[in-house]
Formats: structure tokens, sequence, C-alpha cells
């Protein structure tokens, strides 16, 4: 359940005819934007994107029908942020796999209408909650703007007087017709890290296609994707600003089965492209220094 008065929210932040502040699933505040050009939702749970569709084309993210809507928990589908570490935490593997952000209630800064674009800010900071895992002083700041393209803009500034180390990653899921029938252009040449194959490093050969369980991160790339979906006839191109890794992930079948929130088959219609800056390729501010990691979604 939400901790905030949606109604307040609402009255303080929505706009008209453009953009509402209401509850969602399990009770959850959501923001709902509705223009001639997009629709979109973003939850202050987790600043959790769960929908872009361009009027017209279909929804661009995957949400499972399994989803749990609950604190605690992580949507299962949509844009998943990943922050301060990505995967299971190194020295505690008691610690919540991709951090402790995307469970968190995050206050609705603002909502802005720029001509057809639609701009929701989003902050969370550390205090005591998240002193037990990250000892440092932060402050995120996320900016998602629905328009005819999406951008999603992860501002990391450290609030602190000590040096911090940071992994981030928009852990976006995207709604494809058949994953075994779509092929992701844009990583030919690029070094990879299989978790499939105990983290070995491979060399990408060509495009890449889900044939099994999939879960690569490919390394010093700050390429553009483009996500060919025969089925769904269309294509979904991400490109990125300031980000050094891309997760690719499909469960396949096996896993899936192990996945209460992700329903029977449902892994065929899912396919992550996480742009991302994990592993060696992890962040340090000074203190007082900021980073900015964007992703942009558009379709083709
Ligand atoms: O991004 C790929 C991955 O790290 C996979 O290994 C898998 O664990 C996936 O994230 C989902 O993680 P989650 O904690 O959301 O179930």
């Amino acid at each position: 359940m939400a901790t905030v008065d949606i109604a307040e929210l609402e009255r303080r932040l929505g706009i008209p005819g453009v953009a509402r502040v209401l509850a969602g699933n399990g009770g959850l505040a959501k923001v709902q934007i509705a223009t001639p050009i997009a629709a979109g939702e973003v939850y202050l749970h987790g600043a959790h994107v769960t929908s872009w569709k361009p009027v017209g084309k279909e929804e661009v993210f995957f949400v499972s029908a399994n989803s749990l809507w609950q604190d605690g928990h992580a949507i299962r589908g949509g844009v998943p942020i990943c922050f301060p570490w990505f995967g299971d935490k190194a020295d505690d593997h008691h610690a919540p796999a991709h951090g402790f952000v995307r469970t968190k209630e995050w206050k609705l800064e603002k909502i802005t209408a720029n001509g057809s674009d639609v701009s929701v800010e989003l902050s969370t900071e550390s205090g005591p909650d998240t002193r037990q895992w990250y000892a440092a002083d932060f402050r995120l700041v996320y900016r998602v703007t629905y328009g005819s393209e999406l951008t999603l803009e992860l501002t990391m500034s450290n609030a602190g007087r000590e040096a911090l180390r940071f992994e981030e990653a928009l852990h976006a899921y995207h709604n494809v017709g058949d994953a075994t029938q779509a092929s992701i252009a844009g990583l030919d040449g690029i070094h990879y890290l299989d978790k499939t194959d105990s983290f070995r490093e491979k060399t990408q050969i060509g495009d890449v296609h889900i044939t099994a369980e999939t879960d690569r991160v490919y390394l010093n790339t700050s390429h553009s994707l483009t996500l060919a979906d025969p089925v769904l006839q269309r294509r979904i191109v991400v490109t990125k600003e300031n980000s050094l890794t891309t997760v690719v992930w499909n469960p396949w079948s096996e896993t899936a089965l192990t996945m209460s929130d992700l329903g029977q088959d449902q892994w065929k219609k899912m396919l992550c492209i996480e742009t991302s800056n994990v592993g060696q390729f992890a962040l340090e501010l000074r203190p007082g220094q900021q980073h900015m990691m964007k992703a942009t979604v558009s379709l083709a």
C-alpha cells in the first residue's frame, strides 16, 4: 500500500487531462500519463516505469501477470532500477538482489508538460534504512519523459564526505511477440560475460538470438541496440548515454518455472535490454560529484 497521500499528490502535481496521480495495483501510488501521442505509467514504488505505449502501437514494456505489487517486492517487468549493486551483493548474499531502491517508495517531485512531452521526476536518498547495506550518503533523481520516444535519466549524487562506488542498471523488460523469434543487433564483436557459463568472457558474433537461457553482460559498449520483433512487426531501438555495459537477459523455460511472479510461458513475451554500469565498469564519485546515465527508447 502507498504511504503517501495520493489525493494530495494529485491535487498538487496532477495535470488535468494529461497526468494523474492515483492508486494502481496493490494500492501503490502511480502516475498515469495520457497525451495525444503516448500513454504511460510509473509507480512511486521503485520509481518503476511499467508502461510506455505510443498511440496506435503495442505496449513497449512487458509486465508479468503474476507480478507482486507490495512493499519489499520488486514489480516483475517494466523497468526496475538496480542500485547501488547489480545482481547479488558481492560481500553479502543476504542483501536484496539488485540493491534496495527498486523496492523503496520514491518521492514524486514534479510532473511537467512541455509541448507533447510529459516528464515525471522522482527522487530517493540515503537514510537509516539504506545505511544497513550501503554506508554512503547519496541522492538519486530519476526523470522519465514520455513522448514520441521515452527517455530515462538517472542522476546519482554523492552527498557525503567520502568517495563512493556504485553499480546501476535500468533493467528494462521489453514486450515481444516471441523471444525465440526476436533478435538484437548492435553487439557484434563485443565481449561479454556469460552468466549461464560461469561468467566466462566470450565475443558476440552477429546479432543476439535467444535459443536458451540468456544472461550476458556486454562490456565496454556504448552502442545503440535494435530489438527486431518479427511477430509484432516492429523494432525497439535503445540508445544510451554514459553507460558502458549492456545486459541482455531471458530466463528461458526452466529458470522461468522457478519464478513464481512470472506466469506460465510468459518468458517468451519478454526480453531484457539493460542500460547499465556494472562490474568492472562500476562508477566512483568524489564528494559533491554527480553522474547521469540515460536510456532512450524509440520504435522504428
Ligand atoms: O539482469 C539479469 C539478471 O541479473 C538475471 O541474472 C536474473 O537474476 C534477473 O536479473 C532478474 O533478477 P530478479 O532479482 O529481478 O529476479
